[in-house]
């Protein structure tokens, strides 16, 4: 008998199908953010990263034209098993010759994405750019008091709805559009409500232009803090699932935009009562919203069994973000890609209706110690199964080394 098949009779035991659960998994799509390859730098500028977030090291390699960072996404797709989709910024524009800033980007500046995610048979996911830009005043966008700028932004944010429409027909595959700004102040404010009026009223006005509202589904992504805009954060959490839900566009929790001990696998359920879709950016923040690699930890894993447990692999956006430009750059993205994917197998393989038996009848010792005992059943087994579908082993270094030899190494 195969490794496999002994593990699949150890997991049936529990009355757990292991087949079932490779073939649920092989029907998610995780949107793959593009920004790992460059450290999000993007082309459209050379301007330093802004908006609180940071990427820290200089590993080499880092892509710096659209084809280096469009092979750099193929090799590390190579080594991903399942559905993909392309999670694209405005900041990623292509320009022949003469550049168009954030307010008149067009469709056709993404035309040789399109022509990427085609050929691969990959939907696009797309992001407006509120950083890292001469308009970002005084650390504010939309919810600047100078009408200049919040119409500047306003303006991207419809060229990006436009694109995002754009995106579905091109592709026949939804886009998901989320909006993120990093509106807020270092220190204590005089006037919180003012910003936070005016970033309403900016989010009235671009969702009031005219796009695909079947296909285009928008996400508005909150925050605590960031870095030098420690005291105040314009788009907080209560902000953010107050405006989706009174607008009907969909929330975003990036699990790195909470408090340390806040769990986004605690309020994906919340959210699940009140909304049809919910959106993700998994990440993985230590001690801060520090945007490590994905690893195969406990929130990540706690995340995964609430989308599956609560039936809701097709309501849940599912995303990552997350930028290390410490380590080779391809092995940030499998790394963190696969694990999404082991945590959602592992969530598959759990004996749910067990498990909230337990809970429902109070069986809190029972309901315990299964817990425990599950955590060692041959899941590797059933994980290579599953990636053995795809061609893949669970080993990838010697790939992604052999590709920073002859790649990366010569990018100077
Ligand atoms: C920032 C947000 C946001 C960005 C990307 C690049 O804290 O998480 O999603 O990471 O848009
Ligand atoms: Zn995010």
């Amino acid at each position: 008998m195969s490794r496999y098949e002994q593990a699949k009779k150890i997991y049936a035991s529990y009355g757990v199908d292991t087949d079932e659960a490779i073939k649920r998994l092989k029907d998610v799509t995780v949107s793959i953010h593009c920004w790992q390859g460059d450290d999000v730098i993007g082309f459209d500028s050379q301007q330093a990263l802004s908006g609180g977030i940071q990427t820290t090291g200089n590993y080499p390699g880092r892509a710096r034209t659209p084809d280096e960072l469009m092979r750099d996404f193929d090799k590390a797709c190579s080594l991903i098993p399942g559905k993909k989709k392309l999670n694209l910024h405005a900041s990623y524009a292509i320009f022949d010759g003469i550049k168009s800033d954030r307010d008149s980007i067009q469709p056709h500046h993404f035309k040789k994405w399109v022509e990427f995610a085609n050929e691969r048979s990959l939907g696009i996911d797309f992001n407006p750019t509120f950083f890292s830009h001469p308009m970002v005043k005084d650390g504010l966008t939309l919810s600047s008091p100078d009408e200049s700028v919040r119409k500047f932004w306003i303006e991207h944010g419809k060229r990006c709805l436009e694109i995002s429409s754009y995106f579905a027909k091109e592709t026949g595959k939804p886009c998901v559009m989320n909006i993120w700004i990093p509106d807020g102040f270092k220190d204590v404010p005089a006037d919180r409500i003012g910003p936070r009026m005016r970033f309403k009223n900016s989010l009235d006005e671009i969702l009031s232009c005219d796009y695909d509202r079947e296909n285009v589904f928008v996400t508005l992504e909150s925050k605590v803090f960031g870095i030098g805009v420690e005291s105040y954060t314009v788009g907080s959490a209560e902000f953010c699932l107050s405006y989706s839900s009174k607008s009907g566009i969909v929330p975003l929790m990036d699990n790195g935009h909470y408090h340390p001990t806040e769990l986004v696998s605690d309020k994906i359920s919340s959210l699940l009562v009140f909304n049809d879709k919910i959106a993700l950016h998994i990440t993985r923040g230590v001690r801060w919203d520090s945007d490590h690699v994905i690893i195969f930890d406990d929130e990540t894993k706690e995340i995964a069994k609430e989308i599956v447990r609560n039936d809701a692999l097709n309501r849940v956006f599912i995303a990552t973000d997350y930028f290390d430009a410490s380590i080779n750059r391809i092995m940030a993205w499998v790394t963190g890609v696969r694990s999404v994917h082991k945590a959602l197998l592992s969530a598959l393989l759990e004996p749910s209706k067990l498990l909230k038996k337990y809970q429902d009848i109070a069986d809190f010792t029972s309901l315990m110690a299964l817990q425990e005992e599950i955590k060692t059943l041959p899941f590797g087994d059933v994980w290579e199964n599953y990636l053995s579908e795809f061609n893949l082993s669970n080993s990838y270094i010697d790939d992604v080394k052999e590709y920073e030899e002859k790649e990366l190494a010569l990018r100077k």
